[in-house]
């Protein structure tokens, strides 16, 4: 008689019962909405067949083997060597080689090339933003570096494809794994990440051969490992002195390279930051000491030069934020199919389901939002925009990508709590997406800096943006007399509250509209968001689902900016006091 043979505790057993894990799906397939909108919004032909196979086909590729090397990225993250082994210094960043395998593959599936080639004409913008979003929650993050790459190819698009910056386009556009070239955006200094015109010290000093020298100090600097950079700086007169202010910006072009001896140009990497998420990514501390660039915009234009960029990082930005809360909500309905708790699986529990359907009415609402976004960039590419859609997407940038920035953190967060105790645990992979989701409210702009720059459009186009967007929100009249009717109702009446804030907020003192400006742009992202959940639905091959999402958006405060109104958020009195509640 051996008495451990009948405990089931003992030395190396541990219990008969493991909790089978969630797994990840074909993302293409598991998307009922993606794929919805792409039939929708296709037209059809051998195009679209062709389209949606290889976003299939790239489906099955990042669960089967992409999502793998994402994980390696994170848990073998970049690290940097400032010295070889005598004592030279040579700065080099190491990266894994799963993060040189995400570059391979990002230049073969096309993930910038597909938005420069436009073989869908006015879709490619919305096909390249569909792989990216089925790529990005398993990218490692290789979507930083391939977010800014596309905005380097944009800027340089925009200012003329010739020399110095015509091989640089051809590389960052290209799907020849062993050309493709990746870009830096280099504009954060030590005194500024978000006032870049206050921030910016480097300097830049002009060569005989009309080429320049930068020095400067560049603080935060992502995807180090590119190739090339494009970075802002103040060009010196012939007495040292620079024009302070925006003004007194240029934008510079520069190439990463290495000397003889093995040394960075006119680079020192000074360290790399230990941050909270994105570990993946290397992003350094840089000391430009004389790195050689050439100028890229006219003389103090640098600000409005790199705002294309801006433009399209910002859109990734948002891509990104709503593809991590499509995959935090595929893991967790899949998770909810395998675990039981209190004798049932947890999909069988109402509470449980309805906080993953909370989350995926966010969802809905953050994909419909960026994919919008993606269709009117697409559109005024192919040159078929009207002015009012160039409008509404100057003004739907900013709004989709603060909105779904904050979106992202929150349903996230969400996410983890469903898989209880594990959601917390490291190599489950999941706090990782949490950590990831967080940086996304904070680079490319902060919320508060997107909610100014949305009221700065607004004024530079003497409310142009706002007329395009009322102009645009326009419901479908069947919805109006279907299952939809409150959704339609809450929209309609948000839209006519926020016209009439505006109309009024224009008379009031300065400063008023600052303090609104955070509650204006939500306003403008919830009802938004609204009218195209409305739209969608509306559809003749809608489902059932994609009302009820409608629905349930539209119960929430659409218009949160009039409802702070009504309770004196903005009012010349509440600064003193917000202060005082502050520093108490
Ligand atoms: O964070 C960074 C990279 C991280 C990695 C990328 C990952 C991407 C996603 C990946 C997904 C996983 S790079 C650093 C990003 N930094 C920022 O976003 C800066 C935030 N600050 C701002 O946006 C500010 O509003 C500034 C810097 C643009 C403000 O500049 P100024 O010069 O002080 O202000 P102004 O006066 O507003 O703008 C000057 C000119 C004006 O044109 P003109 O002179 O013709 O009237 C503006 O209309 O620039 C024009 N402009 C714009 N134009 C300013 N912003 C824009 C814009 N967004 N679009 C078009
Ligand atoms: P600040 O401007 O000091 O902002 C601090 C706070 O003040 C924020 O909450 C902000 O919203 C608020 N605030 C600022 N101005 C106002 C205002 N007028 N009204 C109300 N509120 C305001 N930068 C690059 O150039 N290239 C990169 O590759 C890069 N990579 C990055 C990678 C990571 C992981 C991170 C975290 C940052 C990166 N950045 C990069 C920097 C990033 O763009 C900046 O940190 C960001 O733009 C904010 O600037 P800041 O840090 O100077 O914050």
């Amino acid at each position: 008689w051996e008495a451990s043979s009948f405990l089931p505790f003992s030395r190396a057993r541990i219990g008969s019962f493991f909790q089978e894990t969630p797994v990840l799906k074909n993302p293409f397939l598991e998307d009922a909405l993606l794929r919805g909108y792409l039939r929708r919004h296709l037209p059809q032909g051998v195009s679209r067949e062709h389209f949606l196979s290889d976003l299939c086909a790239f489906g099955e590729r990042v669960a089967i083997e992409v999502d793998k090397w994402g994980r390696e990225c994170e848990v073998n993250p970049p690290r940097l060597v400032h010295f070889d082994p005598w004592g030279r210094r040579v700065d080099h960043i190491v990266t894994s080689p799963a993060w040189k395998r995400m570059k391979d593959l990002s230049a073969q599936e096309g993930l910038v090339a597909i938005g420069y080639e436009r073989s869908f004409g006015e879709w490619s913008r919305v096909y390249q933003m569909s792989k990216l979003y089925i790529f990005s929650p398993s990218a490692g993050l290789y979507t930083c570096p391939l977010a800014m790459t596309d905005g380097a190819a944009k800027v340089i698009q925009s200012i003329g494809v010739s020399w110095p910056v015509d091989e640089a386009f051809s590389r960052l556009t290209t799907r020849q794994s062993e050309r493709f070239w990746t870009s830096g955006q280099w504009m954060t200094e030590r005194q500024g990440g978000s006032d870049v015109a206050t921030g910016t010290e480097t300097v830049a000093v002009s060569q005989t051969d009309g080429s320049y020298k930068l020095h400067g100090f560049k603080w935060f600097t992502s995807a180090t490992d590119a190739d090339m950079t494009l970075t802002l700086a103040r060009v010196q007169d012939r007495t040292g002195a620079t024009t302070p202010g925006s003004r007194g910006l240029s934008l510079f072009y520069a190439e990463v390279s290495r000397d003889e001896d093995g040394r960075l140009k006119g680079i020192e990497v000074q360290r790399l930051k230990d941050k909270l998420g994105t570990r993946q990514v290397p992003t350094a501390e840089l000391l430009l000491d004389g790195l050689p660039a050439h100028r890229i915009s006219e003389e103090g234009r640098g600000v409005p030069c790199i705002a294309n960029m801006l433009t399209i990082t910002r859109i990734h930005n948002s891509i990104s934020a709503a593809a991590a809360m499509r995959r935090v909500v595929q893991l967790a309905r899949d998770y909810a199919t395998r675990r039981t708790a209190f004798g049932k699986l947890l999909r069988d529990h109402p509470l449980h389901m309805q906080t993953l359907a909370r989350m995926e009415v966010e969802t809905h609402g953050a994909f419909l939002l960026s994919m919008d976004v993606c269709r009117l960039l697409g559109q005024e590419e192919s040159g078929v925009a009207t002015q009012l859609d160039t409008h509404l997407l100057r003004l739907l940038t900013p709004v989709v990508k603060l909105y779904t920035g904050k979106q992202a953190v929150a349903v996230v967060s969400e996410g983890l709590e469903s898989f209880g105790g594990q959601g917390y645990i490291e190599d489950t992979g999941l706090p990782g997406l949490l950590r990831d989701a967080q940086v996304l409210s904070i680079w490319e702009g902060t919320t508060n800096v997107l909610s100014l720059d949305v009221l700065r459009c607004v004024a530079r186009t003497s409310g142009m943006v706002l007329h395009a967007y009322f102009t645009h929100v326009k419901l479908n009249k069947n919805a109006a007399v279907s299952t939809l009717a409150p959704a339609v109702k809450a929209v309609d009446g948000a839209l006519s509250q926020l016209q009439m804030f505006v109309q009024e907020a224009a008379t009031r003192e300065p400063g008023y509209l600052d303090l609104a400006a955070r509650d204006l742009a939500y306003s403008l992202a919830r009802i938004y968001a609204g009218a195209l959940l409305i739209d969608h639905a509306c559809w003749k091959e809608a489902s059932a689902s994609d009302t009820y999402a409608a629905l349930r958006w539209c119960e929430q405060d659409l218009c949160p900016v009039v409802t702070k109104q009504a309770r004196g958020c903005y009012d010349p009195s509440t600064p003193p006091l917000d202060s005082a509640l502050v520093y108490d």
